[in-house]
């Protein structure tokens, strides 16, 4: 049995869907934020030395990063990983990495200038350009394919699922997007996605 360390309003709701879009068997072990730090609460650390989720544990084998964890999943099935075809394999391959290497970092960043107010002003102008950046990028690539990764869904776009939606609540991410914002409806609708979303309680994002 799968079991899911799962943190409220959190990364690891990417998880559930992928689980739920795999048809797999899972259990959840809850952990809530503290309301006022938003940190994880230390119990997490007993699983995980970082303290971070997601987190799975399989067979007393405990998984970290969002990415590990996908790539593991996804080869149990052999369902919604990199295409065949080597183009879009690439564009899967990309994907996997830059929803963690380059978008959240910006995002967390407004994140923070956000919670500072004034003190964080000098800050915001610079993210926002550097977030309108990737925000072009993102549409335009979309406007080519259905999917990050070519005419199918693929964790590619679970992955990318969290930081959007974290831009639409914190970034300014709209409809000056419009392919970005059909994209982010499309994987709403999904039903495994409104499976994980029950599963899953709090999420503020969707
Ligand atoms: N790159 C990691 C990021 C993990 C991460 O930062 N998770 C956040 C939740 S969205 C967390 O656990 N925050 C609570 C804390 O840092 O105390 C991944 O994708 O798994």
């Amino acid at each position: 049995m799968i079991i899911v360390h799962h943190l409220n309003n959190s990364r690891s709701q990417r998880i559930l869907w992928l689980l739920e879009e795999l048809g797999l068997d899972y259990e959840i072990k809850r952990y809530e934020r503290d309301p006022k730090t938003m940190r994880a609460p230390a119990s997490l650390k007993k699983v995980h030395p970082l303290g971070k989720s997601p987190l799975i544990e399989e067979d007393q084998v405990v998984i970290g990063e969002s990415a590990a964890i996908m790539e593991h999943l996804v080869g149990k099935k052999g369902r919604f990983g990199a295409p065949d075809d080597p183009v879009l394999a690439r564009h899967y391959n990309f994907y996997m990495h830059y929803a963690e290497g380059s978008l959240m970092p910006p995002l967390f960043g407004m994140l923070i200038v956000n919670k500072l107010g004034l003190l964080g002003f000098p800050a915001r102008k610079p993210l926002r350009g550097m977030l309108a950046e990737h925000f072009g990028f993102l549409d335009r690539e979309l406007s080519s394919r259905g999917w990050f990764a070519g005419p199918d869904l693929t964790a590619a776009d679970m992955m990318m699922s969290f930081p959007l939606e974290a831009a639409q609540s914190r970034a300014g991410l709209d409809d000056r997007y419009p392919n970005i914002t059909a994209w982010l409806n499309k994987c709403h609708e999904r039903p495994a996605y409104q499976r994980a979303l029950a599963r899953g309680g709090e999420y503020d994002y969707a």
